[in-house]
């Protein structure tokens, strides 16, 4: 077989559902992460060490978020970093996704919230900065297409590409749960659903081993 360079071919435990949620649904979403955003406004993460600022925005919403800054590096907090205000709630529609997909007896407690304009990346890494690597990771994609590219679980293995569009859905579990991803690039005016083009993504995480 030749080679491509999208494929659907892929890893053990990535659960891919293109168009899992209509245009109505991600309307509605999209409603809930506006409120979200007017509440914790998004905003520049900077790298561990280095300081240097990543090209996407983020917030959280749920009772912890992600967050990295120079000085701490990553890690999981009560209180957006700029507000110092405990995160949104996180509101019924995305409780109802991670109850629908996760297939996880316990709540997500976190929602990480991307935003990529038009030159933003994502560069290969794990998410490894849980306690608990037994609740899966869900995913979904809402605005601009990109190119997500998934491989193992060492650096440097081989990588599969596909495109995510908005409305689809992403599980990451098992052998999976740990393995290296990135976003190579988004395709600009690709989807209407934000007025000004870019791509949201969402994750679902559970981060503390429950008791
Ligand atoms: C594969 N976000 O926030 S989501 C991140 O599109 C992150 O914004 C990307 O990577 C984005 O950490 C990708 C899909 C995803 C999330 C977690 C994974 C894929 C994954 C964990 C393991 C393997
Ligand atoms: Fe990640």
């Amino acid at each position: 077989m030749t080679a491509r360079t999208i494929q659907n071919d892929l890893p053990e435990g990535v659960r891919f559902l293109p168009d899992y949620l209509d245009g109505v649904a991600q309307e509605k979403l999209l409603t809930d992460i506006r409120e979200m955003v007017r509440v914790a406004p998004l905003y520049t993460p900077a790298m561990p060490r280095t300081g240097k600022k990543m090209s996407v925005t983020m917030t959280n919403c749920g009772t912890l978020g992600w967050v990295t800054d120079k000085e701490r590096g990553y890690r999981y907090q009560t209180t957006h970093p700029v507000t110092g205000k405990p995160w949104p709630e996180m509101p019924a529609s995305l409780e109802r996704i991670w109850a629908e997909l996760a297939g996880y007896p316990h709540p997500a407690e976190a929602c990480l919230i991307n935003f990529y304009d038009a030159e933003a990346k994502m560069g290969l890494h794990q998410d490894r900065d849980e306690s608990d690597f037994d609740a899966p990771v869900v995913s979904i994609s809402l605005g601009d297409s990109c190119l997500f590219r998934v491989g193992g679980t060492g650096r440097g293995g081989k990588t599969v590409s596909f495109r995510l569009n908005s409305g689809d859905a992403v599980v990451l579990s098992g052998s999976s749960r740990l393995a290296y991803h990135g976003v190579d690039k988004i395709y600009t005016d690709t989807s209407t659903l934000l007025k000004n083009g870019g791509r949201i993504n969402l994750t679902l995480r559970r981060v503390t081993k429950p008791a």
